[in-house]
Parts: structure tokens; C-alpha cells; sequence
């Protein structure tokens, strides 16, 4: 008895005096470990007579309890101590260069979008924008299109289920020429714009997805015609693709808010599996891609932006941002742009010292 005594207290005490977690286990296996003396004696007790048992057991028991919580609280204090000790000595320098991360880019989207607004600013023209969620007079109605108009259901709409105060419907535009319209409202006439933005259509595959990107053009004055507008297509595809080869077709077509309408395309031919602009799409080895829409401005939506169209006249186009960018640096499938993987990213992304002037190329890569 005074030995269970004697050394539950000298146990006790070595458990205090433990000054790290080694030295502590050390002990916890002198102690409760399977060959420890606690664990010993606690087998002495099986073979005992009932009485023998009822008068040693107490002591043992009480020695094996008090041990145990000794050690768990002594495991507990020298654990918080040393995540304290790891805390002061530990120290994570913030303003260090992120050596190992990957550097970022420039989505070839953003890029194109700058390099369209050098270009067209060259050429005079402003940057207009609209808002992404439009209502219903503006994506449609001011452009020609009433509630019953077939063209409507060509768009895929995606719609909100709420409606404006005054009862119009909410809808993702589909398309950036409702910017047409608010640029007129606020600005007047003449004007030379460019709006590019997204757009949403329920419509995917490699050359459609769900949300993409268009620039709108609109130059509204006096005496303006067709030709201006091809040549202000022309002009900008050379720049654009950095050559002079570009032939543009202007394929007869029908758009609501144009009258005449035409589409455009581009000539290209096949290099290798990928797509290289310039020549006659007639011509061998060659075809045609369409890049957008355009026409003159119907008089109906000019007199919707407030304008009289006895008085000015204009042109306006479409064009499919995300499928330019394709054909200018060699992506072939749509999807993958808005997929953010940060491989794809390192490959088509530019820096952002890259940035597009006409002095120095506007397809210039660092
Ligand atoms: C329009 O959206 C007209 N607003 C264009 C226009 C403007 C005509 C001004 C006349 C005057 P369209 O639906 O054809 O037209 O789209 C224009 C271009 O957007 C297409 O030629 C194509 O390049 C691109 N485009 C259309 N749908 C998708 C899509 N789902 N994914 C990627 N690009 C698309």
C-alpha cells in the first residue's frame, strides 16, 4: 500500500517535472504503458482472493486515475506550449515577391476589345456602352422588332421573370445593338460610336456559347451610304489582321433594324488546321466566314432614338468578338474561352505590358 503510495507520488511528480513530450510518454509507459507498473499491479488483481481484491484494489485503481489525468493535462500544457514557442519563432513575410506563383494574363477577349477601340478611335469613333440586362423596348421594340416580330424567337432569349415599373419585360440582351438606341437618346445626331460589351443567348456549341461578345458600330450624319460602310468594315479588318489582303463579301441579308441589310464576310484559307485570314474566299483552298451583320439604319429606329430620317441617315454593324479573336490568334473551339483554365490562359493570354497601340502594331505580342 505505502509502495503504491509512495510511488503514485514520485510518478506525480517526474509527470511535472516532464519538460517535453517525449519525456512525458517516457513516463505514461513507466506508468499506465503495458509494461508499466500501474498496468502490473492491475494484473495482480486477478488473481487475488475477492477479499485480497476489495482491500488492494481501491489503491490501485486511484493510483491508475490520478496518473492518467495527470498525464493528459501535462500533454495538454506542453502541446499549447509548443504551437505557442512555433507561433513566435514562425513569421510569414507578406511583402515578399510571389516567386512561385504563375503570372498572370490578359484574357485574349480584353485584348481584342482593346485593340477595336484603338483602331476605331483612330477612325473617330467613341466607346458607348448599355447595360446587360435590358428591358424588352430596348433589345427589341425600338429596333424594329414588336412583341409578335418572328425575329424575336431567333435570339433564344433568356428572360427574367420580373418586369420593369411601367410593365416591360427583363431579359439578358441579346445583342449589343440596343446600345444603338440609348446612344442616340443621349447623345444626338452626329455621332460615331462603338459598343462592345457581352451578350447572352441560350445557343451552344464550338462556335456558339451561352454568353459572348460583340462590338457594336453605328455612325449616324448627313448623306451617309453604303459605301461608307464598307469601307469603315475594310479599313478596320486590315488594321485589325495587320494586312492588306483582306476581301470582305457583303452577302445581302435581313435584320430587322437595317434596311438594306448585309452580312460580312471574310475571306480564309486552311494553313496547317488553322485558320488564316486573307484572299478571296472563291478562290482555291479558300472560303468564306461570317464575322457579323450590318446594314443602314432603318428609318423606324432612327426615329426611335428621337432622330427625324428625313434628316440624317446612318449605318450600323455587329460584329462577333470571341469569333475575330479566334480567327486573329488560332483558337478553334469557343468553349474554351470561358472555361478559365489557367493553361489555356498561359498559352493565349498576353501580358500586360502588351498593350495594343497602332504605332506599335495592334497585334503585337511581347
Ligand atoms: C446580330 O446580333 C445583329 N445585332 C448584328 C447587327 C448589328 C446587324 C447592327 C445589323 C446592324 P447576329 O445574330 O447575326 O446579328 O450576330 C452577329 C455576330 O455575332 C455573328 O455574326 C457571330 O459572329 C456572333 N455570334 C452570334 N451568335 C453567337 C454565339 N452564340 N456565340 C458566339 N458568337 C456569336
Amino acid at each position: 500500500m505505502t509502495d503504491i503510495t509512495s510511488r503514485t507520488e514520485a510518478a506525480l511528480a517526474a509527470i511535472a517535472a516532464a519538460s517535453s513530450l517525449d519525456a512525458l510518454e517516457a513516463e505514461r509507459l513507466e506508468t499506465l504503458g503495458k509494461k508499466g507498473w500501474v498496468s502490473l499491479e492491475l494484473k495482480t488483481l486477478g488473481g487475488m482472493s475477492p477479499e485480497e481484491r476489495t482491500a488492494a484494489a481501491p489503491a490501485i485503481q486511484s493510483a491508475r486515475a490520478r496518473i492518467a489525468e495527470a498525464l493528459e493535462a501535462k500533454k495538454a500544457a506542453l502541446e499549447a506550449a509548443a504551437l505557442e514557442e512555433q507561433l513566435a519563432r514562425e513569421t510569414v513575410d507578406l511583402t515578399l515577391p510571389a516567386v512561385a506563383a504563375p503570372k498572370g494574363s490578359v484574357h485574349p477577349v480584353s485584348q481584342v476589345m482593346d485593340e477595336l477601340a484603338e483602331i476605331f478611335a483612330d477612325l473617330g469613333f467613341a466607346v458607348a456602352t448599355g447595360p446587360e440586362i435590358e428591358d424588352d423596348w430596348h433589345n427589341f421594340t425600338a429596333l424594329n422588332m414588336d412583341e409578335t416580330h418572328p425575329a424575336r424567337a431567333m435570339h433564344d432569349t433568356f428572360y427574367f421573370p420580373d418586369k420593369t415599373t411601367d410593365g416591360k419585360d427583363i431579359l439578358l440582351r441579346t445583342h449589343t445593338s440596343p446600345v444603338q438606341v440609348r446612344a442616340m437618346i443621349q447623345q444626338g445626331a452626329p455621332i460615331r460610336v462603338i459598343a462592345p460589351g457581352r451578350v447572352y443567348r441560350s445557343d451552344s456549341d464550338a462556335t456558339h456559347t451561352p454568353m459572348f461578345h460583340q462590338v457594336e458600330g453605328m455612325v449616324i450624319d448627313k448623306g451617309i451610304h453604303l459605301g461608307h460602310l464598307k469601307w469603315t468594315l475594310e479599313t478596320f479588318f486590315k488594321a485589325f489582321f495587320e494586312r492588306e489582303d483582306i476581301v470582305l463579301r457583303l452577302r445581302p441579308s435581313y435584320f430587322p433594324f437595317t434596311e438594306p441589310s448585309v452580312e460580312v464576310d471574310v475571306g480564309y484559307s486552311n494553313e496547317g488546321g488553322r485558320r488564316v485570314v486573307g484572299g478571296h474566299g472563291d478562290a482555291p483552298g479558300h472560303a468564306w466566314m461570317e464575322l457579323g451583320g450590318s446594314g443602314m439604319m432603318n428609318p423606324r429606329v432612327l426615329a426611335a432614338g428621337g432622330l427625324d430620317p428625313a434628316e440624317w441617315q446612318g449605318f450600323a454593324f455587329g460584329l462577333g468578338i470571341d469569333r475575330i479573336a479566334m480567327l486573329k490568334y488560332g483558337m478553334n473551339d469557343l468553349r474554351a474561352f470561358f472555361d478559365g483554365d489557367p493553361r489555356w490562359l498561359q498559352h493565349y493570354g498576353f501580358s500586360p505590358f502588351d498593350q495594343p497601340t497602332l504605332s506599335a502594331g495592334v497585334g503585337a505580342r511581347a
